[in-house]
């Protein structure tokens, strides 16, 4: 039995989450490559385009998506590093001086190495990473916090009072100025006092892990410490570059006040969007007037019972065992499009190259192989991308790099392809322990099974409980907070809102029956039919609805973006698109565990007055229809 097993009930229930982003992130790899200081404006440029910007080139104003030409006008003394590429006939990336659209292919090889790393350091210092992003991690410290505990107060129980916790030293502790949500000593109790405590055990750890970082790797980076993955979140921006800070339960409410509440996991894309339309809010403070049964009634059971929480810190969300990534994908887009197979050959080479290096590399950082090799092409003719997979040759079969070029262009001339073709890439996918190879990471098995039970009704059910109880908590929590007149405005402002509710919702539906199509078509790059099934199938079986956004390499700097694969749907997705992605599997999930219970209603009133209930799939369908 683990020590943590033996600390107060309360302390094994609280999670302890870390969530480590890097600074400025390819820059950093850029500044380390070539050992420039940091104090020096770096900026990574890909064609024209600017994809990172380091903190001194910040402070001249530059930032992310301005184009080379404002970036040199602002800063003259910029340094400016272009992504790696591969050349015509190359078999390597490499940094070229003058690289073209033309004839080179981007590689992000040396960020995903340098995230690689970063992983391995994480893992080290824990069992329980979810990679967030190619620069990102939350980690579960919960155990490791409660063992530390225990070696630091070995006689803990449920009785023990909590001496004062000596925040020197630990980073920046989050304290909310307006006095109206700050709870006074004597509203502490002794069990806050004690994860008060775990807070600091991990800020400590923490540091160590971000130490390792910069010792080992050079990096730094920011985090947030909290006991949710959204707190946590929400608060590793607080003090970048290269500062931590610690968010404790009794500062959390005057933290999501003034929070913008798209600002919260999971509420940056559509959800946020139509919770925005239909309450009228902006911030997490301003979603405080609506009771749980109200957002329930408007939202469903679960999604408003998580609303009712998420706007006030509450968050119950499990950090799941993800640390690489389940598929790799070198995608090419033509401007202008190809028109022979010649051509396509040539691409082949390329990306069957740039496959083969990272795969060969993935082997020997995790000891996996991929099962299969995938085609996604697209071509003018054809309204949709298409796909065409074959089996990943044997590691015994593997010996250069065009063993898969070859695949890549035989797999094409099998496929129904037209010219002229504007897109191809090609994936290795099912990455798994290659089981020829030393011994079984344990933990990969327990990653599955955990994936393997987070949809079950069971869950949700609990999450729901979890979720009251920390409603409960809450609620104390408000009740002991001073009397402020603004607790009163609040009450008064609920009633108002009552009375104001009908004709806020009119207008919501309104505008969102004027919101055409295809601005979300714009918006995705998706087809009308995409967008449909995206909702219409919201409530079937699996999440093969997702959108099938293939990558781009192209001179557009929004599409220049690592890919990520989403586990759910095992689609490749790019990290602008991430978010509104990820907001898409939380909305079926929701609705899915909303169908277990009661359908996902949104109550509106039409213009005669009329009640009427919409089912949110319906509400979508109707909008595309
Ligand atoms: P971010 O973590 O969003 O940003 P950052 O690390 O550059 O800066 P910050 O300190 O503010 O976190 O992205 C990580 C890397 O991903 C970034 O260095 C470059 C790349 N990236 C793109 O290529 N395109 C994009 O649109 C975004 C958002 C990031």
């Amino acid at each position: 039995m683990s020590k943590s097993a033996t600390v107060p009930s309360y302390l094994r229930q609280r999670r302890v989450v870390l969530h480590i982003d890097l600074d400025c992130f390819y820059c950093q790899v850029e500044h380390v490559r070539l050992q420039i200081p940091s104090d020096i404006p770096l900026a990574v440029q890909q064609w024209q385009g600017l994809i990172a910007v380091n903190y001194a080139a910040r402070k001249a104003g530059i930032q992310r998506h301005c184009t080379v030409r404002e970036a040199l006008a602002a800063c003259p003394d910029l340094k400016l590093v272009h992504v790696a590429t591969y050349a015509n006939g190359e078999k390597e990336p490499k940094y070229h001086l003058n690289p073209s659209y033309a004839t080179h292919k981007v590689s992000l090889d040396p960020y995903r190495r340098a995230s690689a790393l970063i992983f391995k350091i994480f893992q080290r210092f824990c069992n329980i990473v979810e990679r967030a992003s190619v620069d990102e991690a939350y980690m579960d410290v919960t155990e490791i916090v409660n063992s530390k505990l225990l070696g630091m107060f070995p006689n803990l129980d449920e009785n023990s009072e909590a001496p004062d916790v000596d925040w020197a030293n630990l980073g920046a502790i989050y304290e909310n100025s307006e006095t109206s949500f700050v709870p006074t000593d004597s509203h502490i109790d002794n069990n806050d006092k004690w994860c008060d405590w775990q807070l600091a055990v991990a800020a400590k750890l923490c540091a160590e892990i971000r130490d390792s970082i910069y010792r080992e790797l050079g990096y730094t980076c920011s985090a947030g410490i909290a006991h949710n993955k959204t707190l946590a979140k929400l608060c590793s921006v607080l003090n970048k570059p290269n500062g931590q800070t610690v968010m404790r339960s009794s500062q959390t409410l005057g933290f999501m006040h003034s929070m913008p509440f798209q600002k919260i996991r999971n509420l940056g894309g559509k959800l946020g969007n139509v919770i925005e339309d239909v309450l009228q809010v902006e911030t997490a403070g301003e979603l405080w007037k609506f009771s749980v049964d109200e957002l329930q009634t408007r939202f469903g059971r679960v999604t408003g019972a998580w609303l009712f929480g998420i706007c006030r810190g509450i968050d119950s969300e499990e950090v799941v065992h993800r640390n690489v990534a389940k598929s790799m994908m070198a995608a090419k887009s033509f401007r202008p499009p190809l028109k022979n197979l010649e051509q396509i050959q040539h691409w082949a080479t390329i990306l069957g190259t740039e496959l083969y290096t990272r795969v060969i590399d993935d082997f020997e950082l995790n000891q996996r192989w991929p099962k299969n090799l995938v085609i996604h092409y697209r071509c003018v003719a054809q309204t949709a991308p298409r796909s065409k997979s074959c089996p990943f040759p044997r590691r015994g079969e593997l010996f250069s790099p065009d063993t898969i070029s070859t695949k890549i262009s035989a797999l094409f001339k099998s496929s129904a392809y037209a010219f002229p073709c504007v897109r191809l890439a090609a994936s290795a996918t099912g990455l798994n322990k290659d089981n020829s190879v030393g011994t079984i990471d344990i933990s990969q098995f327990v990653a599955v099974r955990r994936d393997a039970g987070e949809d079950t009704a069971t869950n949700s059910d609990h999450k729901i409980n979890m979720h009251t109880h920390e409603i409960a908590s809450t609620e104390r929590q408000h009740k002991n907070l001073p009397e402020s007149s603004l607790m009163k405005k609040q009450a008064t402002l609920d009633k108002v809102l009552q009375q104001n509710c009908n004709q806020t919702l009119q207008e919501t539906e309104a505008k969102i029956e004027d919101t055409r199509l295809s601005e979300s078509c714009d918006k995705f790059n998706l087809s009308p039919g995409d967008i449909r099934r995206f909702f219409v199938d919201a409530t079937a079986s699996t999440d093969s609805s997702a959108p099938d956004i293939v990558p781009s390499d192209s001179s557009d700097t929004k599409s220049i973006n690592e890919m990520s694969l989403c586990d759910k749907c095992n689609k490749m997705i790019p990290q602008d698109q991430w978010i509104e992605h990820k907001d898409f599997h939380f909305a079926l999930q929701l609705q899915r565990e909303d169908d277990s219970g009661r359908k996902l209603v949104l109550t509106t009133n039409n213009r005669s007055s009329k009640k009427r209930k919409t089912d949110i799939s319906n509400y979508f369908k109707n909008r595309t229809g």
